[in-house]
C-alpha cells in the first residue's frame, strides 16, 4: 500500500485488485468483480495483412465500483438526461462516433462525439474515471444500496467499461469538489481553447444558402429587422460538386466580392469543409491528397473508397502528422481560392461519415499511418482532424423539430460541458422537419442561453429566417437575441475560466449546490456560470412553469423583474410567450453591455450595466474578462484585464481581480443596479482614485428594493468606489 496526504492506495496482485482510500474509508475500488478482462486475436494476420500490422478483433475490460455515490454523469454524446441511467435493463452506453439521421430519444448508441469521462457526485465529493480508449466501447452502470460499515445503509455504483482494443488506461481524478475535478480533467485532456469573441454571437446557417444573392438577401434581413447577428454559414452546396476548397462557379462567382460585403459590417463566414474527397483525378487537390499518401487505406493496402456527399470518395488519414500539415496548408489564401481573412471554416461528417460503410461509418479494418487499424482510433477521427487546423466548435445536428427534443438539448449539452467539451449548442428549431413558431420562438430562446448558438435546417425544411413569421415572433427573437448580445459580456468572461480552469460555462445546479440532494437529478434548470439560473420554458402553450431555486440559506432575483426569492423553495411563475425565466444569485455581480449593436464588432464600444445581487450579508462579488476579442495578444503580450467589483458594507469597489494583465479599454460602465437593499440610501458618493468624492443622483425602486444610479460614465478599467449611505 501507499499513502500521499489523505490518500491511500492498497493493491492486491492475485486477483488484482487496487483500493483507493481517503481517511481510511474505500472510496474506489478496481477490478471489485474480477471483470478484468484482456482478449487478444491475430485471425487474418498472414491471410491478408503482409506488411500491416493487424491486430484483428480484440477486447479488454475492467470494473470500478464507486462506493457512496449513487449519481453518474458525462458520457457524451447520447440523446439522453443529464443523470445516466441504470443499464441492467437494457443496452449499455456505447461510445462511438456516429453520423444518426434524427436520433432516437434516450438512444444509447452513441453520436458524433465519444467522451470516455464519467463524472460521479455525492454531497461530500466529485469524482471522474477517464477511461483513455478510442475504439468502441460500452459502459454498464449498476446502482445499487448496500450495508456498508457498521450496517449503515451505503449506496454504490458499479461501473464496467469495455473496449474493443488497446491497454487498459484508466484513470481516476479525486476531486473532491466539482471545480477541482473539472481542473484534474482539464490538466489531463487540455483546457477549452479561448473563441474569438463573434463565436460567441448568433450564426445563421442553412442548408443551404442558395447563392450570393439568397446570403445578401438574408444578411439584409438581418440589418432590416433590426437582429443582430454575426456569422452566415454555407453547407454543401456552396462548392462545386461537393469539392470542398472550391466554389460553384454559377451559385458563388464572387466569393471575395461577397465576403467582402460581409466584412464590411464586420460580420464573418463559415464554410463546410470535410474529410472525404471526391476521387477525381482531373482535381488537383485530389491528386496531391493521393500521391501525397494522405488517404486511408483499405486492408489490401489500396486507397480506401467510400460514398458520401460527392459520391465515390477516400478519406483524409489525419492520424499522420504529415498529412495534417498538409491539410492546414490547403487553408491558405493562394491554395483556398476565394477565401479571405474573415472566412472560417466548419468541419463535418467527420465521424467518420460514410454512407455506405457498416453503420454508416468506415470499416475497423481501414488501415491508417503507422498501420493502425481503423477500429483502434475510430473515436479520434474527428479529433485529429480539427488538430489539423484547430477550432473549437462542436456542433449537435440531426435533432428534430419537436419539443421533445428541444428539451433534451439541455441536458447534452450540460454532459458535454461536463467532459470538457464547453462550445455546443443544438441546431436552434431543429435539423428535421418544421418547427411551428411557438417553438422556434421557444428554441431561440433556450439556445441564447447554451454556449454555442446558431440556427441550422435541412434542405428539405421551410426557410425559417427570424422575421417569417409575423410580427409576435420576430420581436420575441429579436429580444432572446439582444438579450444574448447584452449578456456577452458574462459569457466572454464564463470562456476566460473555461480557459484557465477548466470550470465549464454552463453546469448542472449540483455543480453549485453539491450537498443538495434534491436537485442531482435536475435536467431542465441549470447553472450559466456561478451567478445566473436559467429555466427556459419548454412546454408548448405554456401559462406557467415550475420553478425551484436552490439554497434554503440563498436569495434570489428575477433578472426581469428585480422580485426577490428565498432560496429552497419551488413556486409556479407565470409566463408569456415571451419570459425567459432567469436568476440571479444573490451575492452575484454580473456585468452586462448597454445595447446590442448589429454584430459583436460594437460590443468594445457600448457602455456596461453592471448588476449587483446582495446576498442576505449584503455583499456580492463578481468579475469581468476583456481583451480585443480576436487575437491571442491575450497570451503573447498579457494584453487583457480582469476586473472585480465587489460589494461589502454598503461599498461597491471596481479593482484589478489581478495585476497580471494590461490591457488599455475604453469601455465604460453606465449604470450599476443593486438589488436586495434594506432601505433607501440617503447619499450615495462616487470616489474615484486622485479626485474629489462626488455625488451620484439615483432612484429607488421600492418593490424590487432596488438601487439604480445612471449616466455614470466610469472607466471600466480604473480603479474606482461607489459609497452609499
Ligand atoms: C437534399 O439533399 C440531398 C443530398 O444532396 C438530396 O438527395 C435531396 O434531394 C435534397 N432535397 C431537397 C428537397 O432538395
Ligand atoms: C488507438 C488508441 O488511442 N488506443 C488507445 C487505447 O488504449 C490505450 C490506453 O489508453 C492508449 O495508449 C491507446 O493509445
Amino acid at each position: 500500500s501507499w499513502s500521499s496526504g489523505h490518500y491511500k492506495i492498497r493493491a492486491w496482485h492475485f486477483p488484482l485488485r487496487l483500493e483507493i482510500l481517503c481517511e481510511d474509508e474505500v472510496m474506489v475500488t478496481f477490478n471489485s468483480k474480477d471483470k478484468l478482462w484482456f482478449e487478444t486475436a491475430c485471425f487474418g494476420f498472414h491471410l491478408y495483412c503482409y506488411e500491416l500490422f493487424c491486430s484483428g478483433p480484440s477486447s479488454l475490460g475492467a470494473d470500478l465500483c464507486l462506493h457512496g455515490f449513487q449519481h453518474v454523469y458525462g458520457l457524451p454524446e447520447h440523446p439522453e438526461r443529464l443523470h445516466l441511467r441504470d443499464t441492467s435493463d437494457g443496452e449499455p452506453y456505447r461510445l462511438y462516433n456516429l453520423d444518426v439521421f434524427a436520433a432516437d430519444l434516450y438512444c444509447r448508441l452513441g453520436l458524433y462525439g465519444s467522451v470516455p469521462l464519467m463524472v460521479a457526485h455525492k454531497p461530500d465529493r466529485t469524482i471522474g474515471v477517464f477511461w483513455l480508449n478510442a475504439s468502441e466501447t460500452f459502459v454498464n452502470i449498476k446502482y445499487t444500496i448496500m450495508f456498508g460499515p457498521r450496517r449503515r445503509l451505503r449506496p454504490q455504483t458499479d461501473v464496467h467499461w469495455l473496449s474493443e482494443s488497446g491497454v487498459i488506461d484508466c484513470m481516476v481524478l479525486l476531486g473532491p469538489r466539482p471545480q477541482q475535478l473539472f481542473k484534474q480533467y482539464a490538466q489531463l485532456t487540455g483546457y477549452q481553447a479561448m473563441p474569438p469573441l463573434f463565436s460567441l454571437g448568433y450564426h445563421q446557417c442553412r442548408w443551404n444558402y442558395i447563392d450570393e444573392v439568397d446570403v445578401k438577401a438574408v444578411d439584409a434581413g438581418f440589418d432590416r429587422h433590426k437582429i443582430p447577428y454575426d456569422v452566415i454559414w454555407l453547407d454543401i452546396e456552396h462548392t462545386d460538386g461537393k469539392r470542398y476548397f472550391t466554389w460553384d462557379p454559377a451559385l458563388f462567382p464572387k466569393p471575395v466580392g461577397l465576403l467582402n460585403h460581409l466584412e464590411k459590417k464586420k460580420r464573418r463566414m463559415v464554410a463546410i469543409s470535410d474529410p472525404h474527397i471526391k476521387v477525381d483525378p482531373d482535381w488537383s487537390l485530389y491528386r496531391e491528397a493521393r500521391d501525397g499518401g494522405h488517404f486511408v487505406k483499405d486492408r489490401e493496402g489500396q486507397i480506401y473508397r467510400g460514398t458520401c456527399w460527392p459520391g465515390e470518395s477516400s478519406y483524409l488519414d489525419f492520424s499522420n502528422p504529415a498529412t495534417r500539415a498538409w491539410y492546414s496548408r490547403c487553408f491558405s489564401f493562394n491554395k483556398y481560392k476565394g477565401s479571405t481573412a474573415s472566412l472560417f471554416i466548419w468541419n463535418d461528417m467527420n465521424e467518420p461519415s460514410v454512407f455506405n460503410g457498416p453503420e454508416v461509418t468506415m470499416p475497423k479494418d481501414a488501415v491508417h499511418h503507422g498501420g493502425w487499424e481503423h477500429r483502434d482510433l475510430h473515436n479520434l477521427y474527428g479529433f485529429y482532424q480539427v488538430k489539423a487546423i484547430c477550432p473549437f466548435t462542436l456542433l449537435l445536428r440531426d435533432n428534430i423539430a419537436t419539443w421533445e427534443y428541444l428539451k433534451i438539448s439541455v441536458p447534452m449539452v450540460l454532459n458535454l460541458n461536463l467532459a470538457g467539451i464547453a462550445f455546443c449548442g443544438a441546431d436552434v428549431g431543429g435539423f428535421v422537419k418544421d418547427p411551428d413558431p411557438e417553438l422556434l420562438v421557444r428554441w431561440y430562446q433556450v439556445a441564447a442561453l447554451q454556449p454555442f448558438f446558431r440556427g441550422h435546417s435541412a434542405n428539405d425544411t421551410k426557410r425559417r429566417e427570424p422575421w417569417l413569421f409575423g410580427e409576435e415572433v420576430t420581436a420575441a427573437i429579436r429580444t432572446a437575441i439582444q438579450q444574448r448580445y447584452c449578456l456577452l459580456p458574462y459569457w466572454y468572461t464564463l470562456f476566460h475560466y473555461a480557459h484557465t480552469s477548466g470550470l465549464p460555462p454552463v453546469r448542472p445546479l449540483w455543480v453549485e449546490f453539491p450537498k443538495e440532494e434534491g436537485i442531482f437529478t435536475e435536467d431542465n434548470n441549470y447553472m450559466i456560470g456561478g451567478a445566473l439560473l436559467a429555466c427556459p420554458v419548454m412546454e408548448p402553450g405554456a401559462k406557467t412553469i415550475k420553478v425551484f431555486l436552490p439554497g434554503s440559506a440563498e436569495i434570489w432575483y428575477d433578472i426581469r423583474s428585480a422580485k426577490v426569492y428565498k432560496g429552497g423553495k419551488s413556486f409556479s411563475l407565470p409566463v408569456n410567450l415571451d419570459s425567459v425565466p432567469v436568476f440571479q444569485r444573490g451575492g452575484s455581480v454580473v456585468c452586462r453591455s448597454a445595447g446590442s449593436g448589429t454584430c459583436t464588432a460594437d460590443y468594445q464600444k457600448l457602455p456596461l450595466d453592471v448588476t449587483v445581487a446582495l446576498n442576505s450579508q449584503g455583499s456580492a462579488d463578481g468579475e469581468l474578462y476583456l481583451d480585443d476579442g480576436h487575437s491571442f495578444k491575450y497570451r503573447d503580450q498579457k494584453a487583457f484585464c480582469l476586473r472585480r467589483f465587489s460589494m461589502l458594507s454598503g461599498r461597491l469597489l471596481c479593482r484589478p481581480a489581478n495585476e497580471e494583465g494590461q490591457f488599455d479599454c475604453e469601455t465604460v460602465v453606465q449604470s450599476v443596479n443593486i438589488m436586495g437593499l434594506k432601505n433607501k440610501p440617503s447619499k450615495v458618493k462616487v470616489h474615484m482614485s486622485g479626485a474629489e468624492a462626488v455625488s451620484a443622483s439615483f432612484e429607488f425602486l421600492e418593490a424590487g428594493c432596488m438601487l439604480r444610479l445612471s449616466n455614470l460614465n466610469l472607466k471600466v478599467g480604473v480603479d474606482w468606489e461607489i459609497h452609499i449611505s
